[in-house]
């Protein structure tokens, strides 16, 4: 499965709580990504989620869950992403739902198709934010500590730094790709426009897009070329 997000340089992000018609859905599932990802923060249900499945199975590409509720694990994905909120104060976001889950469901989950996601919370006004109470308030220094504590220490295959609903900066994103060696760094949050794609493209391994699908599915088709015409800096000089 590590192979398989090392060839993701583009993904979109759907939401099953909103609502995407279906000239849109196919618009972006023909774009040229790489691979859907589904999910949200809030509203997401085994029903919303299901159905949204379902619908991009129309097409050819590989479909993975990011978790947030246990009760909308849905089977049937290609794989399945487990955020580990590393910035959370309370343990549950970083642990305890995830033990719940195996105490749950143990036997039952296919080990094969799950990786775990260090998830670095940035925006401190984004809906996961609140929900996990991250300290979003970090330095550049401390993101980078995050990001080698998943990197180093816990040797996840994905760090996730995540500003939803707003661009980041990119200084922290540049001094968090100077120490991340082993995982992928995935970006995500805020990219409206292909200057923004070109931008989280040079510094991370695979670039994230979510909102703006919802807001301008033009504007979002063009991030795909962006992401993909843009060398990665090689941050190691
Ligand atoms: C959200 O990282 C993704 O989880 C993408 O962020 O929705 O702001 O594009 P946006």
């Amino acid at each position: 499965m590590r192979q398989t997000i090392q060839l993701w340089r583009h993904v979109f992000k759907l939401d099953p709580d909103r609502e995407l018609g279906e000239a849109e859905l196919a618009a972006v599932c023909l774009s040229g990504t790489d691979a859907i990802l589904i999910g949200g923060s809030t509203g997401v249900t085994y029903e919303n989620t299901a159905a949204l499945l379902a619908r991009v199975r129309q097409f050819e590409l590989p479909c993975a869950l990011e978790i947030s509720d246990l009760e909308a694990a849905v089977p049937g994905f290609d794989l399945y992403l487990i955020p580990m909120v590393l910035n959370s104060p309370e343990p549950d976001w970083i642990l305890g739902h995830h033990r719940r889950a195996i105490e749950r469901y143990g036997s039952f989950i296919p080990w094969e198709h799950f990786l775990a996601e260090g998830y670095i919370v940035l925006n401190g006004d984004s809906s996961v934010a609140r929900l996990t109470g991250a300290d979003s308030s970090l330095s550049e220094e401390g993101a980078a500590a995050y990001a080698q504590i998943a990197d180093k220490l816990m040797s996840l295959p994905i760090v996730y730094l995540e500003y939803s609903g707003t661009f980041g900066n990119m200084g922290t994103v540049r001094t968090v790709r100077e120490t991340v060696e082993h995982s992928q760094l995935f970006y995500g949050g805020g990219i409206t426009c292909e200057t923004e794609a070109e931008q989280a493209a040079a510094l991370c391994d695979t670039v994230v897009v979510g909102n703006i699908i919802y807001q301008d599915v033009q504007q979002a088709l063009l991030t795909v070329q962006a992401v993909k015409r843009t060398p990665q800096i090689d941050c190691t000089t």
